[in-house]
């Protein structure tokens, strides 16, 4: 029983150790997307005849009567053993197709030719898969491989059912998925799994040809090809990986694949790069407008702020609001610091006729706060018109006082009496002194008037000025009214000593 076991791990281990290293060949591939360049070229790849590549797969023949095409790599493999996954659909409208589709790894490049789109006499293998039954077995669609030293041709009439090494009949037109062919050669084994596209599921392959002691070029062209005869079908490759494979241990590591190659590579792409900077600013130089939009396009972070920058722009946009108030609040204060003192000069100017002001008392302040502008300026020219109605009830004074001087000088010097005439000249004087204080007492009323709007703190001295006027007028009066009525006494007292 332990026997069994441990001859068990033995074959595992065996197997395990002998399983090959694969490494992606790039330049021996090709699958979408952007399969094709803009000009239609496949990188690494040359293809000939009808075939046209596309982003997604290269349709080596198209579904038209009598066309071929191929698609061959440019450069010959430069590893011992391979394999290569090649993923396909043939499909036609027909419920039988034509000509079929063909596998290579030859020694040299195929031309045009009879064999399924490529040369005859080929050195190297060719995997057919034949759709048109020639040999009208009923075995068609089939898969084969064959080996050629350069000395057959393929035998079309019997489907070189003689020719092959192993085949397998199995059906790859129209699947719902495409179809896949395996096809390994390592250490002289040729295997060919198939899956035949009724999945998508990677498991479902099949072995279709396991041929040994296959002695293959050891180094060739890989190809596809396919043709069209009195029926067509599309025949599109999809995909194409080669894989190179290593026994175990003799894989190449990164380091030893080549320096120089990898220094070929980056000075290829710096170049490219400076060709490309080169372009850009040509590009910038001729379309300016054009340039700037394809920038934003390309660098979104130069169009639109971060949020650290958007918060850096609030903050900068409060403090610069911060900072206009308080410039207008302090031109608020300029502007009232101004009005204060000006109002505080008017004061003292009033003042100087009034009260001195001592240093420790407090301005004077009017019932209801502080004194405005307009109502200084009203106060002081209410003041003003007082002060100008005084001087003019003062000129009146001595204008009548001047008159009385007059009447009396004339009547000593005339020492005669006036009689009736003389009268009534006293009587009119009398009755103009009236009438000019009839006026004087209208404008001190308005006078009086005007200054009932507003409290007055400090024009008291002025109107105790013009009461003292007053009285004097009144009492200069008076000695008038008493000097004529001595006067009339006096007259009447002579007349009466006339009779
Ligand atoms: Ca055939
Ligand atoms: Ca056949």
């Amino acid at each position: 029983m332990l026997y069994i076991f441990l001859l068990i791990c033995l074959q595992i281990f065996v197997v395990f150790c002998e399983l090959p290293h694969h490494k992606f060949e790039y330049k021996y591939s090709f699958k979408g997307p952007y399969l094709a360049q803009k000009d239609g070229t496949v990188p690494f790849w040359e293809h000939f005849g009808n075939a046209i590549a596309s982003e997604e797969m290269v349709r080596i023949t198209p579904s038209l009567r009598s066309k071929k095409g191929s698609i061959w790599t440019k450069n010959k493999t430069t590893f011992d053993w391979w394999q290569v996954e090649v993923v396909f659909r043939v499909n036609g409208r027909g419920r039988l197709g034509a000509d079929g589709f063909a596998f290579w790894f030859t020694e040299n490049k195929g031309v045009e030719g009879p064999v399924f789109g490529s040369n005859d006499h080929w050195i190297g293998l060719g995997v057919f898969f034949d759709s048109f039954d020639n040999d009208n077995r009923g075995n068609n669609p089939y898969i084969m491989a064959m080996y050629n030293d350069g000395t057959k041709a393929f035998d079309h009439q019997s489907d070189g059912v003689a020719q092959q090494l192993a085949g397998c009949q199995r059906d790859f037109r129209n699947k719902p998925f495409p179809v896949r062919a395996k096809i390994e050669y390592y250490k002289n084994v040729l295997t060919i799994l198939f899956h035949n596209g009724n999945s998508n599921n990677d498991e479902d392959f099949e072995l279709c040809v396991r041929a040994e002691n296959i002695y293959l070029p050891q180094h060739g062209y890989f190809g596809l090809s396919a043709a069209t005869g009195g029926l067509a079908d599309d025949h599109d490759a999809l995909k194409f990986l080669t894989y190179s494979l290593y026994p175990p241990g003799t894989q190449p590591t990164s380091q030893n694949i080549g320096d120089a190659e990898k220094e070929k590579f980056s000075k290829e792409y710096e170049e490219y790069k400076d060709k490309l900077e080169k372009q850009k600013e040509e590009f910038r130089k001729e379309h300016p407008d054009e340039a700037k939009r394809k920038d934003m396009e390309f660098n979104p972070d130069e169009a639109y702020e971060t949020s650290q920058q958007r918060e850096l722009q609030q903050i900068f946009q409060g403090q610069s609001s911060i900072f206009e108030i308080l410039r207008g609040l302090h031109r608020k204060i300029d502007e009232v610091i101004g009005r204060q003192e000006r109002a505080l000069s008017m004061l003292s100017a009033v003042q100087t006729g009034g009260v001195p002001q001592g240093q420790g008392i407090p301005p004077p302040q009017v019932a209801g706060g502080s004194l405005g502008r307009h109502e200084i300026e009203a106060l002081l020219g209410g003041q003003r018109e007082i002060v100008q109605s005084a001087r003019d009830i003062k000129s009146f004074v001595t204008d009548i006082h001047q008159r009385t001087g007059t009447i009396i000088a004339k009547q000593s010097e005339q020492g005669k009496p006036a009689g009736a005439g003389l009268a009534f000249e006293a009587n009119a004087l009398f009755q103009d002194v009236k009438e000019s204080l009839n006026i004087v007492k209208r404008d001190l009323a308005a006078v009086a008037a005007k200054n009932q709007g507003g409290p007055c703190p400090v024009v008291q001295p002025v109107s105790c000025l013009t009461t003292t006027y007053f009285f004097i007028f009144m009492s200069i009066q008076i000695v008038v009214i008493i000097g004529y009525i001595t006067y009339q006494s006096n007259k009447e007292s002579q007349a009466k000593k006339f009779y």
